[in-house]
């Protein structure tokens, strides 16, 4: 299995260039129709996916596929999660309406033993690609995270054991203040008389940001939507496996996103991720 899970993260940071090299040219494009959580889709989501797609699903081991842009799991070997062989859930393009303003987006990979929807428990390991200035991929495995530069479709390693600073800087929640629950709207006003606001509108950036300064990072439950925006499968679970490899702890609000139990593919789920003094702070305040 650890072979095939080396062929995956080589396989995700050959792919990333071509995905990065195809955004100019899908710059305002809408694809015209909505992904399963009747969000509308780009033409560079549907390139992105596709590129993931015929990459990963070609890889021996990879036994099923799953993006955020298609509607159910892709059988994509004859052998069983579990048994060897890994199943692949991917957000082929996070953030991709930053787009249009030319800012930040990213790709997540959860790796998992089970077959799909599975728990975050079950990854042997996870992933994001950033798209900023520098194509950067970071990587939880073994529990440790590493961050590595892109260069030429290959991923050369920056910086090992990255962990959360331990004097948190930075914040980023999303939604809109009005729409968040009593108890979040007064912890936020406590965190943002603490810590420096930074919010970009793509989560693999937003975290990244809490990565490398520290803080928290919350996409949280909100009065319109009880389970928030973000997906447990491809977004929730993945960055909680890197968040909490590099020391830090994540949230649906009670328990580690680890711990939530898939119900659903597309399910979504409240996200806060960062240093654990921040995370047991807002789970106290959610619990009042
Ligand atoms: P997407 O996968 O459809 O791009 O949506 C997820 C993104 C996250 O990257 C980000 O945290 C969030 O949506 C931002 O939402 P908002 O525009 O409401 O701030
Ligand atoms: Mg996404």
């Amino acid at each position: 299995m650890s072979d095939t899970v080396d062929d995956v993260l080589e396989t995700v940071a050959a792919v990333a260039p071509d995905v990065r090299g195809g955004l100019p040219g899908r710059r305002l494009t809408e694809a015209g129709v909505e992904n399963p959580s009747g969000e509308s889709v780009t033409a560079a989501d549907v390139h992105a996916d596709e590129l993931f797609f015929e990459a990963l699903g070609a890889i021996d081991g990879v036994a099923e596929f799953a993006s955020e842009e298609r509607e159910a799991v892709v059988d994509t070997g004859d052998g069983a999660p579990g048994e060897g062989d890994v199943a692949v859930a991917i957000d082929p393009l996070d953030g991709s309406s930053n787009l249009a303003s030319n800012n930040a987006m990213g790709t997540i990979v959860g790796i998992a033993d089970e077959s799909l929807p599975a728990a975050g428990e079950s990854l042997v390991a996870a992933a994001y690609v950033l798209y900023g200035p520098i194509t950067t991929m970071t990587v939880a495995r073994e529990g440790t995270v590493t961050t590595s530069v892109i260069d030429g479709g290959e991923a050369r390693a920056v910086e090992e054991d990255v962990s959360l600073p331990d004097d948190p800087v930075v914040y980023g929640f999303g939604g809109r203040v009005p729409e968040w629950p009593d108890a979040f709207r007064e912890y936020a006003r406590e965190v943002e008389s603490e810590l420096k606001l930074r919010y970009g509108g793509a989560m693999v950036g937003d975290v990244n940001q809490v990565l490398s300064y520290g803080g928290i990072f919350a996409y949280p439950a909100l009065e319109s939507a009880p389970n928030g925006k973000l997906r447990l499968q491809f977004e929730g679970a993945p960055i909680a496996k890197i968040i909490e490899a590099a020391g830090g702890a994540s949230s649906d609000g009670e328990q580690s996103l680890l711990s939530v139990e898939p119900t659903d593919l597309h399910q979504r789920v409240p996200v806060h991720v960062g240093n654990e003094a921040y995370v047991e702070r807002l789970e106290a305040a959610l619990a009042d």
